[in-house]
């Protein structure tokens, strides 16, 4: 809650490209929230360079996927959009909460485990510490919500634990947020392997459909998803393939699960996939379409950043000074 109103936060990372399973499971959901909460969206950099980075890269990623979020449908006006590594108090408040948070917490985070694996060569420090760095995020907005992909679920528990450690010893300092999943789209699986959730970090680019495709590359990636046994579009835990489709399908049109079953009862998996792959194009076309226009307005984005990072600075550094008056260190001589 800030000044009021509830508030949320939510980010993503600016490494590789935005595919339907980032969109769906949050961006896209994102824009509904917009006149409930005092919202932030963060382009999280700091976060990226927990895996090294080709930095001239980095920077160009950070400042697509910034414009992603306007072209999306986030009105920068009513949504602050930012750059983490413009807003001090993230790293500020993510050394505090370290002091709060244990080993054998961190010790069990899946995504650690899972990205340390993928990375056995530079398993560093802010790989192991990424979920205090991520609560930091969070908390500094005083966010009641966070709306994520399922795959984020334990992180937001982690979080809510360390904030109840931290007004148990200090009183009512932060507001412990609650994770906002949607029950369609909450976790996109790989085209490829269904039983895996689709992944910036796939090496393989026909597992996911990415933000940027065109048309054309959207419906062959679709037409060569791997599905399973038999013909029937059906959704049942045991077809993981043609359930992730029917899924996709569904948070693309708005249509509901028994709806899809009935309007492709008796056609096959190769209709349906071309179906599918033309919903999601249609989708995304809007979102393509004002992602060029954006791009070329390099003045526009440059005062968003600017302004974004500002207001972001400003309830930022109230939630840090609180934080840090109670934790003990001295007051600034101004
Ligand atoms: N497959 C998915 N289905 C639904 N939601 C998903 N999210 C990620 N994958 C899926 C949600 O997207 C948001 C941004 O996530 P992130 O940038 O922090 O990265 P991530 O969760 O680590 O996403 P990736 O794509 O899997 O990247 P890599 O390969 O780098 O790990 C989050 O809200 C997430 O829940």
């Amino acid at each position: 809650m800030l000044d009021g109103k509830k508030s949320l936060f939510s980010g993503m990372q600016a490494t590789g490209t935005l595919h339907i399973g980032n969109y769906l499971g949050a961006l896209k959901n994102w824009v509904e929230l917009e006149n409930e909460y005092e919202t932030f969206y963060c382009v999280v950099d700091m976060h990226s360079i927990t895996v090294r980075q080709d930095p001239a890269e980095l920077r160009r990623k950070a400042r697509s996927l910034l414009t992603l979020y306007i072209a999306a449908g986030l009105n920068p006006e009513k949504n602050c959009i930012y750059y983490q590594s413009h807003v001090s108090a993230h790293a500020e408040l993510a050394w505090i909460l370290n002091c709060f948070t244990y080993m054998g917490e961190l010790n069990r985070m899946t995504q650690f485990k899972d990205k340390a694996a993928k990375n056995e060569g530079n398993i560093n420090a802010g790989l192991f510490t990424y979920p205090v760095l991520m609560a930091a995020d969070i908390l500094l907005f005083q966010s009641d919500i966070v709306p994520v992909g399922d795959d984020q679920k334990q992180h937001i528990e982690l979080t809510r634990d360390v904030a109840q450690r931290f007004n148990a010893i200090y009183g009512d300092v932060f507001t412990i947020p609650e994770p906002y999943i949607k029950k369609t789209g909450a976790r996109i699986m790989s085209l490829q392997e269904p039983t895996k959730k689709m992944s910036k970090s796939d090496d393989n680019p026909n597992a996911s459909v990415f933000l940027l495709d065109d048309t054309d590359t959207i419906i062959r990636k679709f037409k060569r998803a791997v599905t399973d046994s038999g013909n029937e579009i059906r959704y049942a835990e045991e077809k993981p393939g043609i359930s992730n489709l029917i899924e996709i399908y569904s948070v693309a049109t708005g249509k509901s699960i028994p709806e899809i079953e009935k309007e492709f009862d008796g056609k096959g998996y190769g209709e349906f996939k071309i179906a599918v792959g033309e919903a999601v194009a249609a989708m995304l076309k809007p979102v393509q379409d004002r992602y060029n226009e954006l791009c070329n307005d390099k003045e526009y984005i440059d005062n968003v950043i600017k302004t974004n990072a500002e207001k972001a600075s400003y309830y930022a550094n109230k939630t840090l000074r609180k934080v840090q008056k109670k934790v003990g260190f001295p007051e600034k001589i101004r």
